[in-house]
C-alpha cells in the first residue's frame, strides 16, 4: 500500500492521531500535496457513501472529518500561497443550519492564498451575521457562502436575497457546495458559482476584477 493509500484508508477510518504523521510521511516520500488532498477528499466521498448505505453513522462521519482536518493542517502551508497585497476582504461562512466546514475551509484557504484578507464566520451562519460582517469589516469585496445539504439550499437562497436586498454594495456574492449548481446560483441571484476550492479562488479574483 502506498503512503497516499495509507492516508486515504486512515482518514476513512477516522484515525485522527495518525493521519498527520502519515501525511508528513507521504510528503517526505515526494508525494504532491494536491494528490494527498485529493486522496483525502476521495476518502470523504467513500465515507458519505457508507453513511448513505447505513454502514456507518454520524459519529464515524465526524471522526473521518476530524482526521481529514488534521491532515489538511499539515498540507496548509504547502497549499496556501504567500498572499501579497490584498485584493480586498472576503467574508466566508457555511450557511444557517449547516455544520459542514471542511470544504468551506479549503475554499477559504485558496481564496486567501489568491490575495484576499479572510474573515471566516464559521458554520451555521445566518444571513444577518453575513450582513453584520460586511458592515463591520473594512473593504469587503466578496461574500462567499457554502452549503453542503440539500436542506440548507433555501438558507443559501435566503442569504443571497438578504445580502442583495440590504442596500449595502461594493461586494460580490460567490456560492458553492456539493448540491449547488451554476444554474441554482444564477436562479438565487448570486454573482458567481464555483464547484471546488481551486476554481473558487479563480472565480473570486474574476468577480472582484470585473466589479
Ligand atoms: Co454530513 N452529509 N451530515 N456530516 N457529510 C453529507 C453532505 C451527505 C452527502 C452524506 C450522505 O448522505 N451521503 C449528506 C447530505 C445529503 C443531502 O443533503 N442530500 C449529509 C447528511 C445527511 C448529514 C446529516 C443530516 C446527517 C444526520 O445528522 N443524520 C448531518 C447534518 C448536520 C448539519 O449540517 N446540520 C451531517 C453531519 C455531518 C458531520 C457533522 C458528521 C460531518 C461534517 C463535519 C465537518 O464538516 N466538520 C459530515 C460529513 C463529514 C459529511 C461528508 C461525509 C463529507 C463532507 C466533506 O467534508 N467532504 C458528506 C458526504 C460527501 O461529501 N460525499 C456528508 C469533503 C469536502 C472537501 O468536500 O464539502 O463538498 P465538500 O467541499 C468541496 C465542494 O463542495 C466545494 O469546494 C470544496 C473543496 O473542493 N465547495 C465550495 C464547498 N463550499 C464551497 C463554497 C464555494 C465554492 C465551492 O464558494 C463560496
Amino acid at each position: 500500500m502506498s503512503k497516499i493509500d495509507d492516508v486515504k484508508a486512515n482518514v476513512e477510518k477516522g484515525k485522527t492521531k495518525i493521519v498527520p504523521g502519515l501525511v508528513q510521511e507521504a510528503l517526505d516520500e515526494g508525494s504532491n500535496p494536491v494528490e494527498i488532498l485529493d486522496a483525502m477528499v476521495s476518502a470523504m466521498g467513500i465515507v458519505g457513501d457508507k453513511f448513505s448505505a447505513n454502514e456507518i453513522f454520524v459519529p464515524e462521519m465526524l471522526m473521518a472529518a476530524k482526521a481529514m482536518a488534521k491532515g489538511v493542517d499539515v498540507l496548509k502551508p504547502l497549499l496556501a500561497g504567500e498572499g501579497g497585497a490584498s485584493l480586498g476582504t472576503c467574508v466566508i461562512g457555511t450557511v444557517q443550519g449547516d455544520l459542514h466546514d471542511i470544504g468551506k475551509n479549503l475554499v477559504a484557504m485558496m481564496i486567501e492564498s489568491a490575495g484576499f484578507t479572510m474573515v471566516d464566520l464559521g458554520v451555521d451562519v445566518s444571513a444577518e451575521k453575513f450582513i453584520d460582517a460586511v458592515k463591520t469589516n473594512e473593504n469587503v469585496k466578496l461574500v462567499a457562502c457554502s452549503g453542503l445539504l440539500t436542506t440548507t439550499m433555501p438558507a443559501l437562497k435566503e442569504t443571497v436575497k438578504t445580502l442583495k436586498g440590504s442596500g449595502l454594495n461594493g461586494f460580490k456574492v460567490l456560492v458553492g457546495g456539493a448540491p449547488v449548481t451554476a444554474q441554482f446560483a444564477a436562479e438565487i441571484g448570486a454573482d458567481g458559482y464555483a464547484p471546488d476550492a481551486g476554481s473558487a479562488a479563480i472565480k473570486a479574483k474574476e468577480l472582484v476584477a470585473a466589479a
